[in-house]
C-alpha cells in the first residue's frame, strides 16, 4: 500500500512539474503580433522610419511585425488594416497616407478591440475615439521654422521670387509645411510664390516638377522644398540647367527631413537651411505597445523632438553624429 502511495506521489509530481514546464515555455513564446500599414518607400525619410519600426519590434523582444507597403495608396492602407483585424493582430500601427477616409477601417479595428496607434502624418476621424494614440511630428512648427529663418536670412529690399515644390497632396507634412508658407506669404509684401507643384516627396518627381519651372522662369531666389528627395530632384535639375544655387548660388534652398543626404547637401552649401523631420518612432510605438499590454493609459498626442540645421553652422562632426 505504502509503495502504491509513494508511487502516486511520484507521478502526480511529475504531472505538476511538467504542466509547470508547458506553462512556462507557453509564456516564453507568447508572441505580439503587430500589424503597421506603412505609406511606402518613396523617400528617404520613410525608409529610416520603417527600419526603426523593425529595430524596435524585434524577434529578440518578443514580436511579429507584419509590415505592408501601400506604395502611397490609400486603397491598400485600408485594405491592409481590415485584414490585420482578420488575421486578429493584437495591435494596429497606421502611416497614415492621407487625413481623410478612415472612419470605417478604424470602426472595425474598434469593434474587434485592437488598439490602433497612428504615426506620422495625423488623420482626421470622425471620432478621436476610433484610435488610441498617435506619434508623429508638428508639421506646421517645421514650416514655421523654415519661414522664420527665410523672414531673418533672405531680407529682400525688392521682391523675393520663390518657388514651392509640395510633398504628397492631402498629406498632414504637405498641408503643414505649406500652410507655413502661405502665411509667411501673408505677412510679407515682397515675397512672391511664381511657381507651385507637387513632386509627392520623390526625387523623381521632385526633378520634373522643378525642370518645368526651370523652363518657365529665369528668375528664381528661394527654393522652398517639402523635403530632401525632392530637393535633391530639384537640384539635379538646376545643374543640368546651368542654375547655381545653395549658399553661394542664385537660389536659395530651404528643405526639409534633414537626411543623411539631405544633410551632406547642407554641409557642402548646397541646402541653405534644413529642418528636421524626426523618423525614429519605433522606440516610442514600442514603449505604447508595451505599456498598453499593462493596461496603462496613454496621452494621446506625443511629438517627437526635431531641430534645424543652418549650412552656415552645420559641420561635419554633427553630421557624424546622427543616427540615420
Ligand atoms: O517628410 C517625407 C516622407 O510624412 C513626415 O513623408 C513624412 C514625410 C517626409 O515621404 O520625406
Amino acid at each position: 500500500m505504502k509503495t502504491l502511495y509513494i508511487r502516486m506521489g511520484t507521478l502526480l509530481f511529475c504531472l505538476a512539474a511538467y504542466a509547470l514546464h508547458e506553462a512556462r515555455s507557453a509564456e516564453a513564446a507568447e508572441v505580439t503580433v503587430v500589424g503597421f500599414s506603412q505609406v511606402g518607400a518613396e523617400s528617404d525619410w520613410r525608409q529610416a522610419n520603417t527600419q526603426s519600426m523593425r529595430k524596435a519590434f524585434s524577434e529578440a523582444k518578443g514580436y511579429k511585425l507584419i509590415i505592408k507597403d501601400a506604395q502611397q495608396r490609400q486603397s491598400r492602407q485600408l485594405a491592409a488594416i481590415h485584414g490585420f483585424v482578420d488575421q486578429k493582430v493584437g495591435f494596429i500601427v497606421v502611416a497614415p497616407v492621407t487625413e481623410d477616409g478612415w472612419d470605417e477601417a478604424l470602426q472595425k479595428a474598434k469593434e474587434a478591440n485592437i488598439p490602433v496607434i497612428i504615426v506620422d502624418r495625423k488623420i482626421k476621424a470622425r471620432s478621436e475615439d476610433l484610435y488610441t494614440c498617435w506619434v508623429g511630428s508638428d508639421f506646421r512648427k517645421e514650416g514655421d521654422e523654415a519661414v522664420a529663418w527665410m523672414e531673418k536670412n533672405l531680407k529682400a529690399d525688392k521682391d523675393l521670387f520663390i518657388v514651392h515644390l509640395q510633398g504628397s497632396m492631402g498629406s498632414s507634412a504637405q498641408i503643414g509645411r505649406t500652410e507655413a508658407l502661405l502665411a509667411g506669404e501673408g505677412r510679407n509684401p515682397a515675397w512672391r510664390v511664381v511657381a507651385r507643384d507637387s513632386g509627392a516627396f520623390t526625387q523623381a518627381k521632385g526633378k520634373e516638377a522643378m525642370e518645368r519651372i526651370l523652363k518657365q522662369h529665369t528668375r528664381i531666389d528661394v527654393l522652398y522644398c517639402e523635403n530632401d528627395d525632392m530637393a535633391l530632384g530639384a537640384m539635379e535639375a538646376m545643374d543640368e540647367a546651368g542654375r547655381s544655387y545653395g549658399v553661394k548660388g542664385d537660389v536659395a534652398v530651404i528643405s526639409f527631413d534633414a537626411t543623411r543626404a539631405g544633410l551632406t547637401a547642407t554641409l557642402q552649401g548646397k541646402i541653405n537651411y534644413n529642418v528636421e523631420c524626426n523618423p525614429l518612432h519605433g522606440p516610442r510605438v514600442e514603449e505604447i505597445v508595451r505599456r498598453l499590454k499593462k493596461g496603462e493609459v496613454q496621452e494621446k498626442y506625443f511629438y517627437v523632438p526635431e531641430a534645424a540645421f543652418d549650412a552656415a553652422f552645420f559641420t561635419q562632426s554633427e553630421l557624424d553624429a546622427r543616427e540615420y
